[in-house]
């Protein structure tokens, strides 16, 4: 069955692969799956055929026969579950495991994103010194 992922069709970062389906791709070529990528253009991303896959309209999608998910902490785990090579056969190691892939998403990534937008989408806003210079207190959000 063949495994297909959605990408966008033009990168912002013009190709780099910073852009979230790296992670599907990178997991996928881990456990050795081939698989396809379709690319959809923003346009597509928020039309009914793709808000299907993707509720909202974002990539990267997965689709295997008939199972379609969205997210990539989940379909990186759905690729560890179904595929060996990606997580520890041990439970407690295991657990660790799925530990640190909600931890990049939820701790990790979050101030990282926070502070690309600060510094490089915003920098250049009155407001960008000041808001750079504030610790981040996750437990106030
Ligand atoms: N939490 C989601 C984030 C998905 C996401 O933000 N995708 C970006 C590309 S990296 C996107 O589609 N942006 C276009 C948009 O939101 O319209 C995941 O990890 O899959």
């Amino acid at each position: 069955m063949t495994i297909v992922i959605t990408a966008f069709e033009r990168s912002p970062d013009g190709g780099q692969g910073l852009a979230r389906d790296t992670r599907v791709r990178w997991a996928l070529e881990e456990v050795g799956q081939p698989y396809d990528v379709r690319l959809v253009s923003f346009r597509a991303m928020k039309q009914p055929a793709h808000l299907r896959l993707h509720p909202f309209g974002q990539i990267p999608t997965y689709e295997e026969g008939d199972l379609a998910l969205f997210e990539t902490g989940a379909i990186v785990f759905h690729i560890a579950n179904r595929y060996g090579g990606l997580l520890p056969a041990d439970a407690n190691a295991r657990a660790r495991a799925i530990t640190w892939m909600f931890a990049a998403l939820n701790t990790v990534e979050p101030p990282i994103l926070e502070l690309v937008t600060a510094k490089f989408a915003e920098g250049d806003k009155p407001w960008a010194g000041e808001r750079l210079s504030r610790r981040p207190d996750f437990c106030l959000r």
